[in-house]
């Protein structure tokens, strides 16, 4: 029985490989050694560290807005690990980790948010998309490039990254149906963070899991611990190796948590509890890693420190790099429209730069 019908979502069980003791669940291996489960536990820490710079930055007033992974690196550094390079990934917006993961440089992913779009251009060879502001879109996007590497016989798939809110979106459920008439090499990995923005899961929609939406497109959906790095892995290997081999898409729902605000803009007190957080906080897939790597002796307070000084290091040198980075132009704003600016743009222009003397 492959993993997809063992794990069937209409049965209701969740796939896990690390229990959140730090203990693996009996029957279960890790998918990677020891030494490599510390590398990517060095990345976690990196990226969680990362991340709570760019809130910083933008409390600052050095980035204009920012949506925080805290809580979901586990979905993304275990599914963005078991790509290779020239896999299309297409990310929403609180995509850190996967696109770190996949070889973006730091000050890149912070030129961005500074508003700067010369931090959406990825080096040669890294198919990392731009982010993708209006939510679902980019579910599209990634079935034709996955349907258009097919046609042409490239050995690659399509990851795309979406909340559970997008599984509401219209542009979401074409994607999906896309994928499973013409057998897309697509991975639909749908990080369940339980609210998009102010609106919880159980508003979202009346279905039991998200995992079982692929079910109605004819495609493999499965539910998977979404703080669980071994869990993602497996499931994500699972799928890629899947769609290499000719057979469709898959749709992961990684059940995890956002700890932060939705983005910078908002206040998560209003609408999400205190009692509603803490039964998740043992659950941090950063704990239950330390916990795993602490039972091999691999982990130590003094380990925690070095990766952690190092990251800092590694962290300010690339606010640095971005912060040297001239801002744009307001001439940026209408040159790349089109190939040429047409007049109706150069009139625009020349109307903003004399409102802005
Ligand atoms: C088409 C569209 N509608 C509404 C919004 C405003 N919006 C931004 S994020 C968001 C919620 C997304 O929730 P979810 O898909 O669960 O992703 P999460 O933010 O939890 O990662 C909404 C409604 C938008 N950006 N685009
Ligand atoms: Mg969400």
């Amino acid at each position: 029985m492959s993993l997809f019908e063992e794990y069937d979502p209409l049965k209701g069980k969740m796939f896990q490989i690390l229990k959140p003791d730090g203990t693996l669940d009996p029957g279960q291996k890790p998918p990677i050694s020891d030494q490599e489960t510390l590398a990517l536990y060095q990345k976690m820490v990196f990226i969680r560290l990362a991340d709570q710079r760019c809130l910083s930055l933008q409390r600052m007033g050095r980035f204009g807005t920012y949506a925080p992974i805290w809580g979901q690196e586990a979905c993304q550094v275990g599914s963005a690990s078991v790509l290779k390079k020239g896999d299309w990934v297409f990310p929403a917006f609180r995509e850190i980790g996967a696109t770190l993961i996949m070889g973006i440089p730091l000050k890149n992913f912070l030129l961005y948010w500074m508003g700067d779009e010369m931090g959406s251009r990825a080096p040669e060879g890294i198919n990392v998309m731009p982010v993708s502001i209006p939510v679902g879109s980019q579910t599209l996007h990634a079935v034709g490039a996955a349907w258009g590497a097919k046609l042409k016989g490239d050995k690659v798939v399509a990851i795309v990254y979406l909340g559970d809110g997008a599984t509401s979106e219209g542009d979401f459920h074409e994607a999906m149906n896309f994928a499973g008439v013409f057998k897309a090499p697509v991975i639909f990995f749908c990080q369940n963070n339980q609210y998009a923005i102010s609106v919880p899961r159980s508003m979202q929609t009346a279905s039991k899991t998200l995992a079982q939406k692929a079910i109605a497109y004819g495609f493999d959906g499965i539910q998977v611990d979404g703080n669980d790095l071994f869990g993602v892995m497996r499931v994500t290997r699972e799928a890629v190796e899947k769609a290499g081999s000719g057979e469709g898409p898959t749709f992961i729902e990684g059940v995890t948590f956002r700890f932060g605000p939705h983005t910078t803009a908002d206040d998560p007190t209003k609408y999400r509890t205190e009692k509603e957080i803490e039964p998740w906080k043992p659950l941090d897939p950063l704990v239950r890693l330390r916990l795993y790597l602490k039972g091999k002796s691999l982990w130590s307070e003094e380990v925690e420190q070095r990766i952690t000084e190092e990251a800092q290091k590694e962290i300010d040198q690339a606010v640095k790099d971005a912060e040297a980075v001239p801002p744009p132009t307001v001439e940026d704003i209408f040159k790349y429209v089109f190939a040429e600016m047409t007049p109706p743009l150069k009139e625009q222009l020349e109307y903003l730069k004399s409102t802005l003397k």
